[in-house]
């Protein structure tokens, strides 16, 4: 049997992790600038941008063994049109006053309006030609776009997800994936919060009953399997 196909298990909680390459995709959920940089929508929100950028080191050096791997990679941006018809009024009244909000000006462009710099995926993470980009409104990289669909053109029913915020983004589509059948694998060393105590409880209520919406890891154990193949 091809050495992608079969399957690896992965040291995690509540169990090992039933990695099969051939059926895996790895997701890096919103590494954009305007999460992750000084100036950005984040940072402006009085955020610490030094606790999200804690992940970047550790999801470069697996979105490097991924890709020698050639397996695939979905990478996903928040954001909205320019127009910000995609913007619910909820999700733009819904902010602290006296700061610029979604689609103000900032010091990187529109705050999460696709095209402007600040949407853009950091420098030291972004997408490479062939890769999946998923633009999505919501904070779940499901809604609202055709990520499902892109997955299963490719035959993946399981993820391996990173990316920023762990209580946000992050666990929403890992909450979104379990509702749709995928089998996910959280790992703690690429992910992150500007809030550790968030990150900590989110984590546990991934992997809380059993594995309720999924596994939790971190890179280690699977780049020791990446490095095998
Ligand atoms: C947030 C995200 N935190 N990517 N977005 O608004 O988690």
């Amino acid at each position: 049997m091809d050495a992608i196909a079969a399957t690896y298990p992965v040291t995690a909680e509540p169990y090992a992790f039933p990695f099969v390459p051939a059926a895996c995709a790895l997701v890096v959920i919103d590494m954009q600038r305007d999460f992750l940089e000084p100036g950005g929508f984040g940072a402006g929100l009085g955020n610490d941008v030094s606790l999200l950028r804690r992940a970047i080191g550790p999801i470069g050096r697996l979105l490097a063994a991924w890709r020698t791997v050639g397996l695939p990679v979905v990478h996903t941006r928040e954001g909205h049109c320019p127009d910000l018809s995609d913007l619910p009024r909820a999700k733009h009244r819904r902010a602290p006053q006296d700061v610029p909000r979604i689609g103000d000006l900032g010091p990187m462009g529109r705050i999460l309006v696709r095209g402007q710099p600040g949407h853009e995926l950091i420098p030291e993470l972004k997408a490479l030609p062939g890769e999946i980009v998923i633009d999505k409104p919501g904070k779940g990289a499901f809604y609202a776009t055709d990520l499902q669909a892109r997955l299963e053109s490719v035959g993946v029913h399981q993820l391996v997800v990173t990316g920023v915020t762990t209580e946000v983004c992050v666990q929403t589509t890992v909450r979104e994936a379990n509702d749709r059948g995928y089998d996910c694998l959280l790992l703690s060393d690429c992910t992150a919060s500007y809030f550790p105590e968030f990150h900590a409880a989110s984590l546990k209520m991934v992997s809380a009953q059993g594995g309720i919406f999924g596994w939790v890891s971190s890179s280690g154990p699977v780049l020791k399997i990446l490095a095998s193949l």
